[in-house]
């Protein structure tokens, strides 16, 4: 975390705790990933100011009760798009939610699962059914789809498992096959999971300042095996029809003739039931076959959950694509708040959000029974210890202090702005904890509460991000 650098960090008040917590995590990563090498730090980030134009602004006029929140949608770049929703037996919900909301405004989705279905007008493709039948031979995980199938035969609704998860990976390398083959046509194609957020019109302007008859592997950065980093599938992915012209490119053997190439669930199916990730298996297939490595446009691309969306003076004017991990209620009230803002042609960017996730600071900069998510422990020997009245006014006095939180004896701060969760009424039986907003240096930064002011008018000019080859 190199931008919690600014905070002091030398006293760590609930040593054992972060250590135990440390340990899980460590834990935890272990279990899930394969051979791992050390990755060399993130280049230095580069942005650049761009005149993008606006193609899906919030309505117009206020809303109805049976407002259509598509009505400014730019259907005709779905001629030239083609976006792809993952889902999977267990993700009813989500998937619900997902096809009223944000795939509410496009017809030509492609949706691929698990199992087939239909869904309104939508025939989500079992996409498992199109792999070859070796994938079955001696492959463990791939129990889970023919008991899921055999439990929806029997009219069972199919919980969600560490084993559907594992099998999840087995869906991304066929549904870029099918992807393609199925419109070869689109200039870029677009991967969501039914629990990703996506502002559109940040999608549209970052594409439109792309040549899709170049080679372009887009995402936020994860680190795979063999120092090859891929995009992270919770963030969304997009691949160019350049990108994809080389992938399916016909083999040329023997100098004259030409075959064509197989699909990549087919050539890459040894590693992919290895591996513990299909997103890193896509990235390794993608590098592998062509050469062409992810270029990283993060934090635009965001894999971040709402709570812990994490907004700073870096990122303040920064567009903002994705988000992960979006329940379906809050998937219903981010789009229904994001159609029905107070119209404008800005680029949505990090600190747009706030006035969604932060609305709550006009009735006051602090919050009871409510974690913030700060981290970075105030040292000891500071009054800012005493209560949550003095962490607060110390918050005040440090120029990076954006937020800060108390709970017993300890105050913590960070120089980020996130929102945080509830903390129930037990709270580890430590007592009540409060978290605050340092609303000083949010008003200077540009978010304002005052009555008199526009708090959803945060940025002046957006700053885009240098797209950086990883
Ligand atoms: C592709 O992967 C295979 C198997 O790991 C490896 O032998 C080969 O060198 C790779 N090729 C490229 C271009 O990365
Ligand atoms: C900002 O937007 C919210 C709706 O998202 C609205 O309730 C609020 O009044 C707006 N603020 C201003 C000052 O326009
Ligand atoms: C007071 C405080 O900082 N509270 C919490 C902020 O969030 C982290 C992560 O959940 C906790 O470890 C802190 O205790």
């Amino acid at each position: 975390m190199a931008f919690l650098h600014a905070l002091p960090l030398r006293l760590t008040r609930r040593p054992a705790r972060v250590l135990l917590g440390g340990l899980l995590f460590t834990f935890f990563v272990l279990t899930l990933t394969r051979r791992r090498t050390a990755h060399p730090p993130a280049p230095p980030s580069v942005h650049y100011k761009a005149n993008t134009k606006s193609f899906f602004p919030p309505l117009k006029h206020k809303a109805g009760v049976d407002a259509d929140f598509c009505e400014n949608f730019p259907t005709k770049q779905l001629d030239d798009i083609q976006v792809v929703l993952k889902t999977g037996a267990a993700d009813g919900p989500k998937l619900k939610a997902h096809l009223s909301t944000i795939t509410s405004c496009i017809p030509n989705l492609l949706i691929v699962s698990d199992h087939e279905q239909k869904i309104g007008d939508h025939n989500v493709v079992d996409i498992l059914a199109e792999l070859p039948l070796s994938y079955t031979e001696g492959n463990h995980d791939f129990k889970t789809y023919t008991e899921n199938k055999k439990a929806q035969a029997e009219g069972d609704t199919v919980k969600y498992s560490q084993a559907g998860w594992r099998l999840d990976r087995f869906k991304f390398l066929p549904m870029v096959d099918k992807a393609y083959t199925m419109n070869p046509k689109a200039k870029w194609y677009v991967f969501l999971e039914s629990d990703v957020y996506f502002f559109w019109d940040t999608l549209f302007r970052l594409l439109d300042q792309f040549d899709p008859t170049e080679a372009h592997y887009l995402g936020a950065p994860n680190p795979g095996s063999d120092d090859r980093w891929f995009a992270y599938g919770g963030a969304g992915i997009v691949i160019s029809q350049g990108l994809m012209k080389k992938i399916y490119a016909p083999k040329t053997v023997a100098g004259t003739t030409t075959t064509p190439q197989a699909k990549l669930a087919v050539r890459y199916e040894a590693m992919v039931k290895e591996d513990c990730c299909g997103d890193a298996v896509l990235g390794f297939a993608i590098q592998n076959t062509t050469g062409v490595r992810l270029e990283s446009l993060s934090p635009t691309f965001s894999g971040e959950e709402l709570k812990d969306v994490s907004i700073d003076k870096d990122r303040w004017c920064v567009p903002l694509l994705s988000l992960h991990r979006i329940s379906p209620e809050q998937m219903e009230s981010l789009w229904k708040w994001e159609r029905t803002r107070p119209y404008n042609q800005k680029p949505f960017v990090y600190s747009s959000l706030l006035a969604y996730t932060h609305s709550f600071l006009r009735e006051g900069a602090s919050r009871e029974w409510w974690d913030n998510l700060s981290v970075a422990p105030v040292p000891n020997d500071r009054p800012a210890h005493k209560n949550a009245g003095s962490c607060g006014s110390e918050c005040e006095k440090d120029r990076n202090c954006l937020q800060w939180s108390f709970s017993q004896t300890v105050c913590r701060w960070a120089n980020y702005i996130k929102l945080g969760n509830p903390v129930d009424s037990e709270n580890g039986g430590q007592g009540v904890m409060s978290s605050g907003w340092d609303l000083k240096t949010m008003a200077e930064l540009g978010f304002k509460v005052d009555e008199e002011s526009d708090m959803n008018d945060t940025c002046e000019e957006a700053t885009w991000v240098k797209a950086t080859i990883r």
